[in-house]
């Protein structure tokens, strides 16, 4: 099977709202040798972006999405596992999750096992995270980079909070801060004055690297 079979199976099985198929298509997939940020990338988020699409456009219902969001993690957590190691280097620390009313993670999931891959201390706090809890953890662990994930247009603006927060803590100058998430955007990230916006889980590696310093 090529390539492209691996990504159109990874892509059915988001359609179909198969959990088990998902895992069958990630496992397939990775036997085969398809590297699993590729297998991610080009099969499975292409599928639950579609579904997204089909969502908006009242083709299919919220039942249905909630389904294809679970076999999406079923399958991103074969591909997360299937990262080559992080060498052990220990490049900074990295505190992230979702902001508050926000309960999409899949994205933020796959960022922190990048991270992790590439060598970074990742604290995850998970989604539906209020304002103090991320400079909580941040100063708690001595953190260089705050991350926040955000999908909705309407909890796009708890970043602005995180960001309010830490200025009036003056300690915004202690911490490099990155946004991303569907409704995020460079244009967003520099009106807020967060540090960078990232647009995958790759360039969020990227990002971060340029941050650091790394
Ligand atoms: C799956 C999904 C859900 C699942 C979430 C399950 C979960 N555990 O995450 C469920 C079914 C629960 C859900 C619920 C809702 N959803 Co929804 N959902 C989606 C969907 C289809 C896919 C999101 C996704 O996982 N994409 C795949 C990942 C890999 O991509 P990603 O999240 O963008 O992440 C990548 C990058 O953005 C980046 N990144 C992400 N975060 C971060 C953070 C940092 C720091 C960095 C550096 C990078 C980074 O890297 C990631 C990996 O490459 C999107 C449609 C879409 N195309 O995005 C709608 C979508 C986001 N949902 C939408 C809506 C409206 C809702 C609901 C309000 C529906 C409802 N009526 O109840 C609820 C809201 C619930 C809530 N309070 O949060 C709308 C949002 C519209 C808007 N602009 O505000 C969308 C766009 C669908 C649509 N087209 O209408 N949803």
């Amino acid at each position: 099977m090529a390539n492209e079979d691996h990504f159109a199976a990874a892509k059915a099985a988001i359609r179909a709202c198969d959990k088990e198929k998902a895992i069958e298509a990630a496992k397939g997939g990775l036997a085969a040798g398809v590297p699993p940020d590729e297998l991610l990338k080009k099969g499975f988020v292409v599928g639950i972006s579609e579904m997204g699409d089909l969502f908006e456009r009242g083709e299919v219902f919220l039942p249905e999405l909630v389904l294809a969001a679970d076999a999406m993690m079923g399958a991103a957590e074969v591909c997360n596992a299937a990262l080559p190691e992080g060498k052990g280097e220990k490049k900074a620390t990295v505190v992230i999750g979702t902001v508050q009313g926000d309960v999409h993670d899949i994205g933020k999931t796959i960022v922190v096992a990048f991270l992790r891959a590439n060598g970074y201390v990742v604290h995850d706090l998970g989604r539906d995270i209020a304002a103090g809890k991320f400079i909580e953890k941040a100063e708690e662990v001595n953190a260089d980079v705050i991350g926040m994930s955000a999908l909705l247009t309407t909890t796009m603006r708890e970043q602005i909070r995180v960001l309010e927060a830490m200025n009036k803590a003056g300690i915004r100058g202690k911490y490099k801060v990155i946004v991303g998430g569907g409704a995020s955007t460079q244009n967003w990230a520099d009106k807020i004055g967060a540090d960078a916006y990232a647009e995958d889980a790759n360039d969020g590696v990227k990002k971060i690297n340029e941050l650091t310093g790394n």
